[in-house]
């Protein structure tokens, strides 16, 4: 089904400060080893690039083309939200999420699950639900749907949009929020139940620098951690206009400040002004945040766009527009944790062989299984590619690995480089992931360069 345009957020796009773009210009890398695709060039930064798709648009060959070889991530554009996946009370309808979470693990992409609540696209039986019965139907939901793909989402929007625009930085009015201002922490605990190993995000708009809605929704994730309500990222949608808010940066930081990762969820950015300075900007700030896990696009093709401002990175032919290259020499010129002010950081071609590396693995486990997510940290010299071996204990196996291929399972097992991020430059790292059964390993996985 052709996805419809919408006229453009007239009152969304004009929040967005037409001053501040940095006349930055742009920086083009010059190493002859520089990465070609943005999945992964941004793996080499430890990140990932992702792509919102539309389960439709897979019979498409340049659309499937571009997406597995460009994206290391993908976004359910719809198929993942209440109305598609519980059209009736109780009945859930998993095909066309499942489509989109499969293209994504075959691909040995992060999926990003989009959107367990949000006040639109609720089916009609929930939008004439209320109170106590809204509330339990909503937790229900998010039961169910995170207990469906339980172990296999990277991170899930666990609610949407829940700030209201404008200078009051409270909560929009919705039947949701009707239930009790309570509802957003009874959200995030019922999906750290459903799949703990998920990061669990909170995602909005109009939040592209330091505002009240932003302040509204920091205030919120800093009580959030105070009382120990499950909260590991902030989405920041970033779909912009023809200008970017000099506090950009500053604000991703400062909630990463607060101790959860932030990521770039849904960009998009009018053409016309200065598109490819304000994608380099929002992929510079990304890069220059520690914390900031990845960038997702809101669409492949300019024709595969909600907008109808040619708001991508292709254009409706799949061609690269300047707003790729653009993105793409933002990304290899760019170092992991690099201030804008300091210069860009450039990486010769690595020795073949390369120098050391070492591996750490942290868990997030539950009865009867975890996920393990490996650093592979190069030394003081690049690396060329990595062979990562992790004991696990007798019981356990591997049941799926992204951002590596893995032999040898059960016992020790030996986790190889994929092709985008064998390379890691000197005091660099990447990271890898592998879900398995029973208890995961204990002692200090052993890396070896290749
Ligand atoms: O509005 C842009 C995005 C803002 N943040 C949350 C995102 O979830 C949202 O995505 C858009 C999709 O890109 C559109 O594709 O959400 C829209 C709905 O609010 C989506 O549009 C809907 C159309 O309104 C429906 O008519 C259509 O049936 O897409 C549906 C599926 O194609």
């Amino acid at each position: 089904m052709q996805i419809r345009k919408r006229p453009r957020r007239t009152a969304l796009l004009a929040m967005v400060s037409a001053a501040a773009t940095a006349a930055t210009g742009l920086v083009f890398a010059s190493t002859a080893d520089a990465a070609t695709t943005l999945g992964a060039s941004a793996a080499e930064k430890g990140r990932y690039f992702g792509a919102a798709i539309a389960a439709g648009r897979l019979g498409d060959s340049t659309y499937t083309r571009l997406l597995t070889t460009e994206f290391t991530s993908v976004t359910p554009e719809n198929e993942m939200k209440w109305d598609a996946t519980e059209p009736q009370q109780g009945r859930f309808s998993f095909t066309n999420g499942d489509r989109i979470l499969n293209q994504g693990l075959s691909n040995g992409s992060k999926v990003r699950g989009h959107a367990l609540l949000w006040h639109a696209q609720q089916p009609g039986w929930a939008q004439s639900l209320s109170g106590s019965a809204l509330r339990n139907a909503a937790i229900n939901h998010v039961t169910q749907v995170a207990g469906h793909y339980k172990g296999k989402i990277y991170a899930w929007d666990v609610v949407n949009e829940a700030f209201a625009d404008g200078g009051s930085g409270g909560r929009r009015d919705s039947n949701l929020q009707r239930t009790g201002n309570d509802w957003i922490e009874a959200a995030f605990r019922a999906a750290r139940a459903a799949d703990p190993a998920a990061k669990l995000c909170y995602n909005d708009y109009n939040t592209d620098g330091i505002n009240a809605k932003s302040t509204g929704i920091y205030t919120m994730v800093r009580d959030f951690k105070a009382r120990g309500v499950p909260i590991d990222c902030v989405g920041f949608q970033s779909h912009l206009g023809t200008g970017i808010d000099s506090s950009y940066q500053a604000n991703l930081q400062r909630f990463a400040d607060l101790g959860v990762d932030v990521q770039i969820t849904e960009l998009d950015v009018q053409q016309g002004g200065n598109q490819a300075n304000i994608y380099a900007t929002v992929t510079r700030a990304c890069l220059a945040v520690a914390r900031c896990t990845g960038i997702t696009v809101w669409g492949i093709r300019d024709s595969d766009s909600w907008r109808d401002d040619n708001p991508l990175l292709f254009d409706g032919g799949g061609n690269k527009k300047a707003a790729y290259t653009s993105v793409l020499n933002a990304l290899n010129a760019g170092g992991t944790t690099t201030p804008p002010s300091s210069p860009p950081v450039t990486t010769s071609p690595p020795p073949s062989g390369g120098g050391a590396c070492a591996a750490t693995v942290s868990l997030n486990s539950w009865n009867g299984g975890y996920v393990a997510t490996v650093r592979v940290n190069a030394g003081s010299a690049p690396v060329n590619g990595w062979t990562v071996a992790v004991a696990l204990p007798s019981g356990s196996a591997v049941t799926s690995t992204w951002n590596a291929t893995a032999t040898g399972s059960p016992g020790t097992v030996s986790f190889r480089n994929v092709t985008y991020n064998g390379q890691i430059p000197a005091g660099g790292h990447t990271e890898f992931g592998f879900q398995g059964t029973g208890a995961g390993p204990t002692a200090t996985p052993a890396c070896t360069v290749t």
